[in-house]
Formats: structure tokens, C-alpha cells, sequence
């Protein structure tokens, strides 16, 4: 799971009117090593359209592909994974559905969510926001380095960490016990993403 180290969560309006396939591309031939598809305002056909074309980019870096949400879509298009968020299926029910094709992601806002997702099986969580994020009202306050160290300390799968992340931030997010990172903005709005990508590599290489 040493993929799960730096996730692109996509979002096609963040992308400065950039084509996101292309900019998903050039992230991983940079070295992304996992794509999160995240556009909650598409239909089922659109968004298994989006995660097929993804399938075939990622399978070819060899990179982990993640939708969110939806299993029926990452089923459908060949999914290495799915990321559940609290409006979709139990992990119990998604599980009985997907068995072993799908590695099953959680995504969680206080210790107690994430201990229950790990006892019902997760493989993984995903815990934020840490900072403030620019879409911070949806997700809440920022929950802080002290309450990530929390929830690592109580779990024995990888915890990401998510919301308000930076290249600045991955030394410290680390250290906080956090496996791994997941970025929107800092990757999609950059200059170049592909460099962005690099330097956030170099920085968890490093932390
Ligand atoms: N989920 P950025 S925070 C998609 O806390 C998402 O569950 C969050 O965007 C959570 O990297 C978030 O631009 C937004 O801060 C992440």
C-alpha cells in the first residue's frame, strides 16, 4: 500500500481551465503513484467514462486508481479501490459487493469514525481536514496535528491525511504519524503539477 504515500483527489474546476486527463497524465509521469476520482456532480455513464480513461493512464504507471463513493463505478471501470464517504454504502454492504476486487478507503472526521471503520474492515482511512482548506465549510474545522496523531496511534492501517496539505506540510504530517498525504489544490492549481508532484515525492521521501 506504499502507493497510498501521495493521492491526487481530482477536481476538474480546480484545474485552471486545464484539460484534467492531461494534467492527471503528466502527474503520473512525474511518479504519482495513486489517482482518487472525485467529481461529485457527475452522473454514473459520464463518471465511469472519466474513471476508464484514468484505468488505462494508471494502469500504465503502474499507480493505483480510487473512486469515490461510487462501487458500482469502480467496479465497472476496473478500480483498485473505493473511498467511502459518509452518504455511501456501509463498508460491510460495499464489501459484500465488491469481496476482494476492491480495497475499501474511509473517509473520517474524529477518532471514533475511524476506529469504527477499521473494525468494520476498512483498508484504509482517509482523516481530515488537517488545515484550513479552501473549501474548509463543507468539511468542518480543521482538526490539527494533534488530533491526527490520535487517530494513527489507534489504528493499525494507514491513516492519509487529508485537507489543506501542503509541500511545506508533509515533514510535519509525517511526523504526526500520518502514512500518507492527499492533495487537491496544492497539485491541480500549480503552475506545473508535474513538478508539484516531484517535490511532494522528494518531500515524503524525505520526511
Ligand atoms: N476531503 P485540498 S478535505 C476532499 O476532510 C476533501 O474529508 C476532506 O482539498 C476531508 O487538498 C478535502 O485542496 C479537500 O485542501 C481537500
Amino acid at each position: 500500500m506504499d502507493q497510498l504515500r501521495l493521492c491526487l483527489v481530482t477536481d476538474r474546476a480546480q484545474t485552471g481551465g486545464r484539460d484534467l486527463i492531461a494534467v492527471v497524465r503528466d502527474c503520473l509521469a512525474a511518479g504519482l503513484p495513486a489517482v482518487q476520482l472525485r467529481e461529485k456532480d457527475l452522473g454514473a455513464e459520464a463518471l465511469a467514462g472519466l474513471g476508464r480513461t484514468l484505468r488505462a493512464l494508471t494502469s500504465a504507471r503502474g499507480a493505483l486508481l480510487i473512486v469515490n463513493d461510487r462501487v458500482d463505478v469502480a467496479l465497472a471501470v476496473g478500480a483498485d479501490g473505493v473511498q467511502r464517504t459518509s452518504t455511501s454504502l456501509p463498508i460491510g454492504d460495499i464489501r459484500a459487493i465488491a469481496d476482494k476486487r476492491l480495497g475499501i478507503g474511509a473517509s473520517v472526521h474524529s477518532r471514533e469514525e475511524a476506529v469504527a471503520a477499521a473494525e468494520a474492515g476498512a483498508d484504509w482511512v482517509v482523516f481530515g481536514p488537517i488545515y484550513d482548506t479552501p473549501s474548509k465549510r463543507r468539511y468542518g474545522a480543521p482538526q490539527g496535528l494533534s488530533a491526527l496523531e490520535r487517530v494513527a496511534g489507534a489504528l493499525d492501517i494507514p491513516v492519509i491525511a487529508i485537507g489543506g496539505i501542503t509541500l511545506e506540510r508533509v515533514r510535519e504530517v509525517r511526523r504526526s504519524g500520518a502514512t500518507g498525504v492527499a492533495a487537491i489544490s496544492a497539485i491541480l492549481t500549480a503552475p506545473s503539477p508535474a513538478t508539484a508532484t516531484r517535490r511532494f515525492l522528494d518531500a515524503l521521501a524525505a520526511a
